[in-house]
């Protein structure tokens, strides 16, 4: 309600169509299909869906029937509390009804007969379901306000619970705790747990009834007076640790510790003044489906989003049966304004945690997994390429380029798994040598063959590397003969080369003759 209150009368062309709809058939040039988008249900009144058990057994008055009186008539104690009579009953029903005709009804608890055995009483509030509060919580006493109470709230329907806020007319003697208000709360501080004499002192039972707990004021603290920056509330509720946690109950309940005393001390000749009286309690919120739904209904006894975008459960909390390779996510209330409803999940099972970017008011996968990358790790890290035949969301979508380090001139590779090699070097992964190219350490170009580089003099060519040479030759082809004229030794082996030298010549011819004719 306070955030479609805080619309209506601040931005009401914002606020039309603002997260009530969860998809909308589109048509584009692609022809029609969903859009889809962040979605919540509106806020309720959250009493009409709860159930509730007041403690200690007993602890509702009329079982036997008690007389009791009040604070401003102390002596007069004609009124009655009977259990059996439905006028004079005080279940704890009265706590959630709608009062006709101004006609106040109200659970009451026994009066402090037992004083100073103190008189406690838990009022334990259940929905089977997270609800998110939009605004205060009002809780109104007849008879006067508790003395000393505290609210605690459970976010697990009531295995683990939880301090909400504390109050007493003393919080450092109720509560060891200094006193504070939530208006000198900051930033930082928004769900800090306090202590409030706010709602605890004696100002007369009928002019102060209530005490709240309040939701409106720590919204304030983002959104300003009369809520007009929602957009900033709503991005701190994204991307503050716990923030959004602060303000979600699946439970409350109020331990009642110290009823009024009417501004003095405890006066044991009349005990028939205290007790406990609660006329309404006002819970306004609305069902948390993890902005997937905009529809919550009350069913088989519970409250339960109408989920979309393919999630299910009780909060939309996770994928239905067949979309579970995709991993769940809730929706987000950023990008603003109208936010991002996360429907395929969007970091396709590569991550986990998406972060919002202030600056560029985009919400980006953040660590992808499996050597993806990119806003929503739809791309391959650099180093590996898209394995064509598996799905987007598929752990092993990325392939290792394994571009041969020496043969590569890089580590990256196309999207066929193709590197890009250094001069000489082929395949897929630049490990082969192009014709004429011989591997060591790379690629080079043959310095013999056995076609055209052929190693003369009875050399024979060493893994295209070089000739090994019979003694009396050398170069790189064994052409040289080692003899010069200074040499007189070698003339037989010179008259030798030169004698050969026409042979070698003319097999050189032939060999390029073949080659020209194929
Ligand atoms: C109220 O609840 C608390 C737990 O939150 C428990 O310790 C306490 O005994 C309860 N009091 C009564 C009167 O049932
Ligand atoms: C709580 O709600 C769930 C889901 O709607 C339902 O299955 C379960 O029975 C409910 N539990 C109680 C105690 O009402
Ligand atoms: C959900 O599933 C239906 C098919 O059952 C599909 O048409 C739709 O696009 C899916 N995605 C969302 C976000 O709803
Ligand atoms: C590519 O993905 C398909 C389907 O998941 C798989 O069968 C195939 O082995 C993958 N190819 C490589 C090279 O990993
Ligand atoms: C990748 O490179 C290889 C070799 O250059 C080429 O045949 C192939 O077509 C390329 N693939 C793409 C998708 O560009
Ligand atoms: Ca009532």
């Amino acid at each position: 309600m306070l955030y479609l209150v805080a619309f209506l009368l601040h931005c009401l062309p914002l606020a039309m169509g603002h997260y009530d709809i969860c998809k909308s058939w589109v048509t584009t040039d692609d022809g029609p299909s969903w859009e889809f988008y962040a979605c919540q249900p509106k806020a309720m009144r959250m009493k009409d869906y709860v159930t509730v058990r007041v403690d200690p057994p007993g602890i509702t008055c009329g079982d036997p029937p008690e007389r009791f009186c009040t604070h401003e008539n102390p002596y007069l104690c004609s009124d009655e509390c009977d259990a059996s009579t439905p006028d004079l009953a005080h279940p704890p029903k009265l706590m959630f009804d709608k009062e006709d005709e101004g006609l106040v009804t109200y659970w009451q608890s026994v009066t402090w007969s037992r004083y100073p055995e103190p008189l406690l009483a838990n009022i334990t509030l259940s929905w089977n379901k997270s609800i998110e509060l939009t605004d205060d919580i009002v809780v109104t006493f007849e008879y006067g306000r508790p003395t000393v109470m505290m609210l605690e709230k459970s976010l697990d329907n009531g295995r683990t619970w939880h301090p909400y806020q504390y109050y007493a007319d003393d919080c450092m003697e109720a509560f060891g705790m200094p006193a504070r208000r939530v208006k000198d709360l900051s930033t930082t501080s928004a769900n800090r747990i306090i202590c409030t004499e706010e709602y605890s002192r004696w100002a007369g039972s009928k002019k102060e009834k209530n005490v709240r707990l309040e939701v409106r004021d720590r919204f304030a603290i983002f959104a300003g007076q009369d809520l007009r920056n929602m957009d900033n509330l709503y991005t701190r509720l994204e991307s503050a640790k716990g923030l959004k946690d602060f303000f979600t109950v699946t439970d409350l309940r109020m331990r009642l510790l110290r009823p009024a005393l009417g501004g003095t001390y405890v006066q044991r000749e009349n005990l028939y003044k205290y007790f406990y009286a609660v006329s309404n309690i006002e819970v306004t919120g609305r069902c948390k489906c993890n902005l997937h739904a905009n529809l919550c209904s009350f069913k088989e006894g519970s409250l339960q989003c109408e989920c979309e975008h393919n999630t299910t459960g009780q909060d939309c909390g996770k994928c239905k049966k067949n979309f579970r390779t995709r991993s769940w996510r809730a929706g987000s209330y950023l990008p603003l304004p109208n936010g991002s409803p996360n429907a395929y999940c969007e970091c396709y099972g590569h991550s986990n945690r998406c972060s919002y970017i202030d600056f560029l008011n985009v919400v980006t996968c953040v660590s992808c997994k499996h050597n993806t990358r990119g806003q929503h790790c739809q791309h391959c890290r650099l180093g590996f390429y898209r394995n064509g035949s598996a799905e987007l969301d598929d752990e092993n979508v990325c392939i290792e380029c394994n571009c041969n380090q020496i043969g590569s001139l890089h580590d990256r590779c196309n999207e066929t798994g193709y590197c890009e090699c250094r001069e000489g070097a082929a395949g897929p992964k630049c490990d082969d040598c192009l014709p004429n190219y011989y591997w060591r350490q790379g690629c080079f170009p043959n310095v013999c063959d056995e076609e055209l580089l052929i190693c003369q003099n009875g050399g024979t060519c060493y893994q295209n590397q070089r000739c090994i040479c019979p003694a009396g030759f050398k170069g790189i082809l064994c052409e040289q003969s080692k003899c010069d004229s200074d040499n007189k030794a070698c003339n037989s082996a010179s008259s030798t080369y030169l004698s050969l030298t026409p042979f070698l010549i003319s097999a050189l011819i032939l060999q390029l003759q073949r080659l020209l004719d194929f």
